[in-house]
């Protein structure tokens, strides 16, 4: 996969082949890695890339043209079907289902803002998709592009190893993850619950799947509402709330 970003700050987007799981994609060659700086297709001697906004008001916007000669050179470079996607807090909230959809693309083409946002006709003229992280305020779209390479990069076939793929085929699938434990089996008095060190497989799995369904019921109920759970998943989740009550 061919992934490409528009930054200011094009150090810190390539930092992330420098680490983990998206490192090791990019030098077994499953991802290429592009950073165009817009401030490398500027033309005056100040290499000026913000502007006044229009109207007035606080902040600064990014200019049109060196974002879209940035943007030229990387299309260019991106096979056909790579769409441009602005990270921006105007955008659809980035969840797995885009991930999952993205990680099935031959490229993508992301474009991180700084200051108060880009000029609306570059949106309106290059850009494919507005995707945001949710409703909170960062500085600019280089973490938010970071995120999605993690998130796209580890859905690549042949990217993570048999061990840690095994999660993304699980029962858990759309549930938050359960409780883990590791040694010692005491820890400030707090010991691991007993199935745990049983070594019956069946039943530590059934655990573990009691555990994520009542932790899903109790933190994230918009989860739960998503998924059409099985009678013995209801099952599970009455046993978690019976044990819960004790
Ligand atoms: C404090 C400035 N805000 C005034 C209403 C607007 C604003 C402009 C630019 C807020 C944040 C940003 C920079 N943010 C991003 O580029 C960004 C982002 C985010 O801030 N939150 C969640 N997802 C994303 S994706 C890109």
């Amino acid at each position: 996969m061919q992934i490409s970003v528009v930054s200011l700050f094009p150090e810190m987007v390539s930092t992330i082949a420098d680490y983990g799981v998206v490192g090791r994609a990019q030098s077994r060659d499953l991802i290429s890695l592009d950073v165009e700086n817009p401030r490398d297709h500027t033309e005056d001697a100040h290499r000026t890339v913000d502007d006044r906004p229009y109207g007035g008001g606080p902040g600064m916007v990014m200019k049109f043209a060196p974002l879209a000669r940035a943007l030229q050179v990387l299309r260019e470079r991106s096979p056909a079907g790579s769409p441009v996607v602005y990270l921006s807090p105007q955008g659809d909230v980035f969840d797995q289902a885009v991930a999952a959809r993205y990680s099935t693309l031959p490229g993508l083409i992301l474009l991180a803002g700084r200051y108060e946002g880009i000029d609306e006709r570059l949106i309106e003229s290059r850009v494919d998709e507005e995707l945001s992280l949710g409703d909170f305020v960062l500085s600019g779209g280089e973490i938010a592009a970071m995120a999605v390479i993690d998130a796209v990069v580890r859905l690549l076939p042949g990217v993570l190893g048999d061990d840690e793929s095994a999660e993304q085929d699980s029962f858990t699938e759309g549930l938050l993850d359960f409780p883990h434990y590791t040694r010692p089996e005491v820890v400030e008095g707090e010991a691991v619950p007993d199935v745990l060190l049983s070594g019956d497989h069946a039943k530590i799995a059934r655990w573990r799947h009691k555990q994520a369904l009542g932790r899903s019921y109790l933190r994230r109920p918009d989860l739960l509402e998503r998924l059409d759970l099985s009678n013995e998943q209801r099952a599970l989740l009455d046993e978690f709330l019976k044990e819960q009550r004790k």
